[in-house]
């Protein structure tokens, strides 16, 4: 039975890739934060249902946590999927996003090389590592890089950081640099899931309006379910690399708030205010990948932009009361 460490198992992505990893018959051990309240809602069905699944308490930036985690459990493969990941908070706690971000990567790939060099290391990267002003899109593996937040700077620490590891120590230290991905399971505050919510409620007559900030800027959003196979996939190649991970297909935010009011029968205008505190000191106002090179593999993605409104909606008119 082949053991992974999934960080960040508590998250959108981190949940979905342990169900995926436990399909196929993997012993899942999952780091998770202590916090105040319950945090692990999104694993709770594979904890109360799955004998080989394992949580431990920890965070990135416990060096000596997650070292006793990786040579004790030495695992064939560890996901690094764990980020303070909002960007807008990242401009607020820029200190902890660093820390979390990048020296947390640090502290995971020293474990490795000092404890279980065996180990397959996934860093999750992000197209917030992009952002040159001019460079044409879409972005490609080989794209100049020039983050805009914290967040963005921090990934990109901890790329090179995954290619200084790889290269300098010879370790299988591998990475897919995702764009944007999204599910029913997205947190609150990311601008999607908000609009969703927000949509649902409305429609219910729960809420009022819908308070947003730059609704210009354009995604190329894709399905967080098939964005982990493209994770797994990743891992499985014979040597570490770099991959985009995309649909190569992008819409601004007014387009994606326009089609969640249509499905419902409403009008946006009626009910979108913008106040400039949701907005960025800095933006980057143009994300469309190139996922070439990883089709060559043989992922695809499948789902459109209209499917995923469509799922995300159907999901928070249904659950439009939850507290998520
Ligand atoms: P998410 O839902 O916010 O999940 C983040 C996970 O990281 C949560 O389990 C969180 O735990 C955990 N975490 C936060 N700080 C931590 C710390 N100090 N130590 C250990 N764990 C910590 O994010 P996601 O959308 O699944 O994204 C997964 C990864 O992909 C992240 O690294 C993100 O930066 C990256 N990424 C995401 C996208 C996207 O569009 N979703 C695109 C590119 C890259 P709590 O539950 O306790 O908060
Ligand atoms: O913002 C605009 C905002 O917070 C998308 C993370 O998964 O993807 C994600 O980062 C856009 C931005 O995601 C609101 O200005 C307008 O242009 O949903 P978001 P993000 O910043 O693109 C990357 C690839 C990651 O790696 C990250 O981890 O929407 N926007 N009004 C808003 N955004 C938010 N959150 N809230 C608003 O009210």
């Amino acid at each position: 039975m082949k053991k992974a460490i999934i960080s960040g198992i508590t998250g959108q992505d981190g949940s979905y890739l342990a169900e995926l990893l436990l399909s196929k018959g993997y012993e899942v051990h999952g780091i998770m934060r202590r916090i105040s309240s319950f945090a692990s809602g999104r694993i709770d069905h594979l904890i109360t249902s799955n004998p080989n699944i394992h949580i431990h308490y920890g965070d990135l930036t416990d060096a000596l946590a997650t070292a006793g985690l990786i040579s004790d459990i030495k695992p064939d493969e560890f996901y690094n999927i764990g980020a303070m990941s909002q960007v807008k908070v990242s401009f607020e706690v820029p200190e902890y996003t660093l820390q979390t971000n990048a020296v947390g990567v640090l502290n995971v790939l020293e474990a490795i090389r000092k404890f279980s060099p065996q180990t397959k290391f996934y860093q999750a990267s992000s197209s917030e590592m992009f952002g040159v002003p001019g460079v044409p899109a879409p972005y490609n593996e080989n794209t100049p890089m020039m983050p805009q937040s914290p967040y963005g700077v921090a990934k990109l620490a901890a790329y090179h950081l995954t290619r200084q590891y790889r290269d300098g120590y010879g370790l299988f230290a591998t990475t897919g640099i995702l764009f944007n991905h999204e599910s029913p399971r997205r947190g609150g505050t990311f601008v999607t899931k908000k609009i969703t919510k927000a949509v649902a409620r409305i429609k219910n007559g729960t809420q009022d309006s819908l308070v947003l900030g730059n609704l210009d800027a354009k995604r190329d959003w894709g399905w967080s379910p098939e964005f982990v196979e493209a994770i797994y996939l990743i891992m499985q190649q014979e040597k570490p690399d770099v991959f985009v991970v995309a649909t190569g297909e992008t819409h601004t935010i007014k387009e994606f708030v326009e089609e969640a009011f249509s499905y419902v029968g409403l009008n946006s205008e009626d009910y979108v205010k913008i106040d400039d505190k949701y907005k960025r000191p800095n933006e980057v106002p143009l994300l469309l990948g190139d996922p070439s090179k990883i089709k060559k593999l043989g992922w695809e993605p499948k789902m459109k932009f209209n499917e995923i409104v469509h799922a995300m909606m159907d999901y928070d008119l249904e659950h439009f009361n939850d507290n998520t």
